[in-house]
């Protein structure tokens, strides 16, 4: 069923033409807002968080509504610069100075935040990971970072490794213990002994803020590594795409594991000192339309397989409550269905904005503007200051209607500036001048971009991305299993869920038990995403000559689709 185009609408937003204001724009014009423009010493913390609580009318603005199960708090911009700070003074106690990767493996809770930004403030680069991984996704990303310190709590600690891990010389923990051993820290008896004063370590621009592990489709998780600059575009964009306003209440529904819980679930909101609403805890339908309600959250920023879940949970569900606050919705992280917008304008009244970035690019790069007709299906256009098209594998530019790699013009403010340890991986990404993303699209004659798929093998359930490598490397680990290929099966619900081509070792018979256990161990040895919703026993599993898996074949003859070039195949 094809969805209508769906007009701007007056009212509330920002309507501002952007598309005529890429003609004459430069991001200089975005620096002034900055006091950096003028002092040259720059700091995220700054910008983020003390600028406000310098300011008189604002240090006691609400800066985080965090809430979860089992507890409730509002933290000002004038506590969170000040526990900040005194976190900033238990890091540098430790020997922590700039340049240094301090990793948070913790549950979003205030404490988060309060070590995030201070970790920033000793000019530390911060390496947030999800609470959902095991042991071995620790293990890799805090080998491949050299961490010297790692924030977590207690009841994750059994997942840290603690072995193999030469560089990481402390270990952080939140919430009650008995550990002892000069190893441990205690955040609690440190924070109460820190001063509220520390002097922020001002830094360059280009010095390293962030680094965020994203899985590609061969090797190991890499680490996409992002510097203060990349403020600019957040700033930028908080206005433009968000639409952010001085009294709005805003919720990016996004764990900080994941780009968007940083990007837009941090910078965005605070570098314009906009209330900022948090929930821990799992996703639940009821909870939260509660949480939309409670807080009367106007700007909300969420992924398309949460608003599936809450299209399939009813009308019921969403006539319950009074979400008449609610006045601006955006999706990223797979491909918004038509169906889903169509649904958002009953349910919400209200368009639902996609926007198309990604973890290497830092922030939004294409996006459905609130002064746009939205095109159901489409991703948008690009915003000022940042030149999309679509090129060939020579990164030559291809014309409308023609499907190809969907690649930007180097050189946006929050581009990242390395893969950690990677150069040739970095290098890798740029054709002709052109970043090429791995995505593939078409343009239209008007301009919009229109996603088809991933070009390479990485798996996007529910909005997170899977290596197949990943999942492939811990099946084998199993003692039953001999080899694996892993694909991403379309789903309604999740985008793609993951499917498990294996062979079994002699002695082994397939059986519902046997595959049972082999999901489980995926799913405790890894993390409960990557483990295959779908198992199946094969004879073998196709390779090319030179021994990798054919993870394209796999798919072609799951789906039943012709199966192209098998030339390299294997006998
Ligand atoms: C921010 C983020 C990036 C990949 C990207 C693409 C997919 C993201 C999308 C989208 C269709 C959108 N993706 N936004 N696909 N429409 N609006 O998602 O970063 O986790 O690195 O994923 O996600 O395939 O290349 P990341």
């Amino acid at each position: 069923m094809a969805v209508e185009n769906i007009p701007v609408r007056e009212g509330k937003p920002n309507l501002k033409d952007y598309e005529k204001a890429r003609e004459s724009f430069t991001w200089d014009e975005v620096k002034k807002n900055f006091s950096w423009s003028e002092t040259g010493k720059v700091n995220m913390a700054y910008e983020a968080v003390d600028r406000h609580a310098e300011d008189p009318k604002k240090k006691n603005k609400t800066a985080l509504l965090y809430s979860s199960p089992d507890r409730e708090e509002k933290v000002t911009f004038s506590d969170l610069s000040q526990s900040s700070n005194q976190f900033a003074n238990v890091l540098k106690k430790y020997g922590v100075s700039k340049g240094d990767r301090v990793f948070l493996f913790m549950p979003r809770s205030p404490e988060f935040y309060t070590s995030f930004f201070g970790i920033l403030k000793v000019g530390a680069i911060a390496g947030p990971l999800f609470e959902a991984f095991m042991e071995q996704a620790v293990r890799d990303r805090l080998q491949d970072s050299g961490a010297s310190v790692l924030i977590t709590t207690p009841d994750l600690l059994g997942r840290v490794p603690q072995d193999d891990l030469p560089d990481l010389k402390k270990i952080v923990l939140v919430g009650e213990h008995d550990q002892s051993g000069d190893k441990y820290i205690d955040y609690e008896t440190e924070m109460n002994a820190a001063s509220t004063d520390f002097d922020m370590e001002w830094v360059d621009l280009e010095d390293g803020m962030l680094l965020h592990y994203t899985s590609g489709s061969t090797g190991k998780p890499k680490g996409v590594y992002h510097v203060h600059n990349a403020m600019i575009q957040h700033y930028a964009t908080a206005e433009w795409v968000l639409d952010l306003k001085e009294d709005d209440v805003y919720w990016c529904t996004a764990d900080p594991g994941w780009v968007t819980g940083t990007s837009y679930g941090i910078f965005a909101p605070w570098l314009h000192g906009v209330t900022n609403v948090v929930r821990g805890g799992r996703f639940t339908p009821e909870d939260w339309y509660g949480t939309l309600e409670k807080y009367e959250v106007t700007v909300w920023y969420t992924a398309p397989t949460a608003l599936r879940k809450l299209m399939s949970a009813g009308e019921e569900a969403v006539k319950k409550h009074a979400l008449s606050p609610l006045r601006h919705i955006l999706s990223v992280g797979e491909p918004l269905n038509p169906e889903v917008i169509s649904w958002g304008l009953d349910a919400f009244d209200l368009r639902i904005h996609d926007t198309w970035w990604m973890t290497e690019t830092g922030a939004q790069l294409i996006v459905n503007f609130p002064s746009m007709e939205i095109r159901p299906g489409s991703m948008g256009k690009p915003i000022p200051g940042v030149e999309a098209s679509i090129v060939d594998n020579e990164g030559n530019e291809l014309p409308p209607n023609q499907m190809g790699n969907l690649a930007i013009k180097e050189g946006w403010p929050s581009m990242m500036r390395a893969i950690w340890n990677r150069p040739e991986k970095y290098e890798s990404y740029f054709i002709n001048g052109w970043y090429v993303s791995g995505d593939s699209a078409y343009k239209d004659e008007d301009g919009y971009f229109w996603f088809q798929g991933r070009l390479d093998d990485v798996i996007n359930t529910s909005g997170e991305r899977v290596g197949p490598f990943e999942v492939e490397s811990k099946l084998i680990e199993h003692p039953a299993v001999s080899e694996a290929g892993v694909i991403g099966k379309p789903d309604p619900e999740r985008g793609e869920i993951i499917k498990a081509f294996i062979t079994l070792n002699d002695g082994y018979e397939d059986s519902d038990e046997l595959r049972e256990d082999i999901r489980k161990f995926v799913k405790t040895g890894l993390s409960a995403h990557a483990a295959p919703r779908e198992l199946e026993v094969k004879d073998s599993i196709p390779k090319t000559r030179s021994g990798k898996i054919m993870r394209r074949l796999l798919k072609s003859w799951e789906l039943g689709l012709p199966t192209g070039d098998t030339s390299t195949l294997e006998e």
